[in-house]
């Protein structure tokens, strides 16, 4: 007798008729059959999918180029499907879950001829974890399938976790044709199924990562009691030996990776690292936050990796384990058959391919690594992993961090008063762009909790579902803004950041263990200048000053932007965080 699984796959090839289909066991010899083939046999716009690159600078790596109209998650193509818009909210798009079916049944009829359709069994978490989940995604090419392996525990244990059920968590997806007009990211939350066609790219075909484990989980989240987050997980080991979990929240492009694997400017500190992006969140049964991260790998930005910004990644990415090492779009060196990016240690190469595939010309203005352009590397690779990351409970979390790139107004580091706060402070989170071109100080986007593309539903009902986390909680972390970015008013950057943000730490962890003092003020506690451990850095009592300055003009349009940004979720915005928005204002206009 078919199992409900075996039943549904028949279903997915009968529409999507592929020449074979051929289940997945996430053994390290099936990853080299498969990028064998990716090597030989197929191809995207003449390419091979895969090209070996130096294994002895950079042991078991592989180079990826992608369709040049698919290099990055697309968010204007991505639906959350609930069956009424209000549910999906003003922050998805949305279309009618029957339609969005419908169209993408249409879509997909016949897509995968003459391709061989990929069965991956994978488990988001550790597999022996209660909050584990069992997955399963087709794909139709073996980059996917290969980097899956790399980023979830893949392996046929998920088909014996499934069993007979019918409620595991399914992904579709096809590269179709890559035509952007056909391009489509569906999310059916009532049927735990991602569907996805027309792109090869991470985010959008990866299915496991942003689109299962933030936009879905999300929402199994807010129905189960538990939450999904756009978030690093790390321990900071202090001199005494103890180790305390902190996670964060930042949105891209502010060094969430860097930070996940940081090397310690104060001599006696680590970071442990647990995860560079994504953190489940469970209310232990001793009421405090436990964090697992649900992933197995990396899939990080190599623009401006090097040594000297993040030196621990460089070690993973040539660490050379089983796993495979892949690199995607970004450039290669000719003489070498390295992978090479901008910001990357060293002289240019004289001789480089560009991430399209032609020589490059330095003169040209152009980047030869994209932008956007990406390597994926097993987690186990990494020298500063965790001894927790496999405790299938995960880790309890002291500490969270809410951040972003902003030039003025957010000081170097606050300590909400307690979780209501910290919710605020969170939900009200910015990032600036960094097209210093377009306007000096960068455009400031609002992005919650950096969930904002990711959140599987109305934010409102997600502050919502924060509050009742908070409630739920006996021993709750505490919350903090950072921000790494503050500048004087020539543009440069008052704090070193990097290994120094060390110092940061220490006072946040100093604060949860009840060590060091902090001073009120409207915004929330900061540090007093003693409180921060500057010893050995070449840093001005001014710019300390300014670090954690609050400018009352700056914060009157801070609350403005806030007021109007939360307005667009009328009534399900919590009335608790419009009281702390009044009490901000209220506080900064008495004396203080
Ligand atoms: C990512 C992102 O790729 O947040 O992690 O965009
Ligand atoms: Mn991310």
């Amino acid at each position: 007798m078919a199992t409900p699984l075996e039943k549904w796959i028949d279903k997915i090839a009968g529409l999507t008729k592929p020449a074979r289909v051929y289940w997945c066991d996430g053994s390290e010899e099936e990853a080299r059959r498969l990028i064998e083939i990716g090597i030989k046999e197929e191809k995207i716009e003449g390419f091979p999918v895969f090209r070996d690159l130096n294994h002895k600078t950079y042991p078991n790596s592989y180079y990826h180029r992608s369709h040049p109209t698919d290099v990055a998650r697309t968010e204007h193509l991505t639906y959350v499907c609930h069956r009424d818009k209000d549910t999906a909210g003003p922050n998805n798009n949305w279309m009618d879950p029957e339609e969005a079916k419908a169209l993408m049944a249409k879509l997909s009829s016949g897509c995968m001829k003459g391709r061989t359709m990929y069965v991956l069994p994978y488990m988001m978490g550790h597999p022996q974890s209660p909050y584990a989940k069992a997955c399963i995604q087709v794909t139709d090419i073996t980059y996917v399938a290969v980097s899956m392996r790399i980023m979830t525990r893949m392996s046929r244990y998920a088909i014996a976790k499934i069993g007979q059920k019918d409620d595991f968590v399914k992904g579709i997806h096809s590269v179709g044709d890559f035509d952007p007009k056909k391009r489509f990211i569906m999310h059916f939350p009532d049927d735990s199924l991602v569907w996805s066609i027309g792109s090869g790219y991470g985010g959008n075909a990866l299915l496991g990562k942003k689109c299962f484990s933030l936009r879905l989980a999300s929402w199994l989240g807010k129905r189960e009691g538990w939450l999904a987050e756009h978030m690093v997980v790390i321990g900071i080991e202090d001199p005494r030996g103890n180790t305390t979990y902190v996670t964060a929240a930042l949105p891209s492009a502010c060094g969430k990776t860097n930070l996940a694997m940081m090397e310690s400017a104060l001599p006696g500190y680590k970071i442990r690292t647990l995860g560079d992006d994504i953190a489940w969140l469970n209310v232990g049964p001793n009421g405090r936050l436990y964090a697992i991260n649900p992933e197995n790998g990396f899939f990080g930005v190599a623009p401006g990796t090097s040594m000297k910004t993040n030196p621990n990644m460089m070690r993973t990415l040539k660490k050379g384990t089983f796993f495979p090492t892949l690199f995607t779009n970004t450039a290669i060196n000719e003489e070498t058959n390295e992978p090479w990016w901008e910001g990357l240690d060293g002289e240019r190469p004289n001789k480089l391919i560009d991430w399209q595939g032609n020589r490059f010309n330095p003169g040209s203005g152009n980047k030869a690594a994209h932008p956007n352009s990406r390597f994926t590397a097993s987690i186990s690779q990494c020298p500063t992993l965790s001894k927790e990351f496999e405790n299938p409970m995960g880790v309890p979390i002291s500490a969270m961090l809410f951040g972003g790139r902003r030039a003025h107004t957010i000081p170097l580091v606050t300590e909400a008063r307690d979780w209501t706060q910290g919710v605020f402070i969170g939900a009200r989170m910015g990032s600036e762009t960094t097209a210093a071109a377009v306007h000096r100080e960068g455009i400031l986007r609002r992005d919650p909790m950096a969930m904002l593309p990711f959140c599987g539903y109305n934010m409102g009902d997600y502050f919502n579902h924060w509050l009742s986390i908070g409630r739920k909680l006996t021993h709750p972390p505490r919350i903090f803004s950072i921000n790494w970015f503050r500048t004087d008013d020539k543009g440069r950057f008052l704090w070193p950041g990097f290994g120094d943000n060390i110092r940061v730490f220490k006072w946040i962890i100093d604060r949860v263990n009840n060590r060091v003092g902090a001073r009120e003020t409207p915004v929330g506690h900061l540090p007093r200048p003693e409180d921060l451990d500057l010893k050995g850095l070449d840093i001005s009592k001014e710019d300390v000053e300014r670090l954690f300055s609050i400018d009352k003009e700056e914060w009157g349009k801070e609350i403005a932007d806030g007021e109007q940004f939360f307005a667009q979720f009328g009534d399900r915005m919590p009335k608790e965080l419009i009281e702390e928005l009044h009490g901000l204002k209220a506080r900064l206009k008495g004396r203080w």
